[in-house]
């Protein structure tokens, strides 16, 4: 079976921010934040600019996908094991797995994730429609529950690569940031692995209703 890949074809390829040494000399107008409630290309995408971390993400069933307002980056108390990502070659989907432990006495929501290796990560779920195993974004992200543990594997909840901008070479080590609702930032480096299930199809037309609400759309 293979992915298919309908939203990459039906949508823009959407540069993600990354700051380079040029962007860090340049006035602060250089690089202007996203507008908060402005209309962005496609779901799971994020910029980081002075400090704050701005996702695009759906939140009205059937119309395109907006900016939010950002939050302020700071630490997470979030730790992960056993991570590793599914190999796949440059253009093509890949997704990242592990068990994402939150310590603290309160809940711990996921909103999205980043990394070097993709233009657009989404927080994906796999769910059964029309007697077909499908994956689309999960609405509101993950939560982590106070003191417990959250196993991201496949043909379950996972971090999706949407776009591959490079080769994920079996043994090499892919880094992957999650971001938290109020702005924390975990990066880790995932193992790359072969591994051949995991290849539920995409449902873009899935990821509706308002996943900052929490409330499944289903
Ligand atoms: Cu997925």
């Amino acid at each position: 079976m293979n992915i298919r890949n309908r939203a990459l074809a039906a949508g823009a390829a959407v540069g993600v921010a990354i700051l380079s040494a040029t962007s860090l000399a340049a006035p602060a107008s250089a690089h202007d934040a996203p507008k908060a409630g402005s209309t962005c290309a496609m779901s799971g995408t994020t910029e980081v600019v002075h400090g704050t971390v701005y996702v695009c993400r759906n939140t009205v069933a059937g119309k395109k996908p907006r900016w939010d307002a950002g939050r302020t980056v700071t630490s997470t108390k979030l730790s992960i094991s056993d991570q590793w990502a599914k190999a796949a070659k440059k253009g093509q989907m890949s997704a990242a797995f592990g068990m994402v432990t939150n310590p603290t006495d309160k809940p711990i929501r996921i909103v999205a994730a980043m990394s070097t290796a993709s233009t657009v990560l989404q927080l994906h779920e796999v769910v059964m429609k029309d007697g077909q195993m499908v994956m689309q974004q999960k609405n509101g992200g993950f939560v982590i529950p106070a003191g417990g543990t959250l196993e991201l594997k496949p043909g379950g909840n996972h971090i999706m690569f949407m776009k591959l901008t490079k080769n994920l070479t079996a043994g090499a080590q892919v880094p992957v940031t999650l971001v938290t609702a109020d702005g924390g930032l975990m990066t880790f480096k995932a193992l790359v692995k072969v591994y051949n299930g995991g290849n539920e199809n995409y449902d873009p037309s899935a990821s509706s209703g308002s996943d900052m609400s929490g409330m499944s759309g289903m």
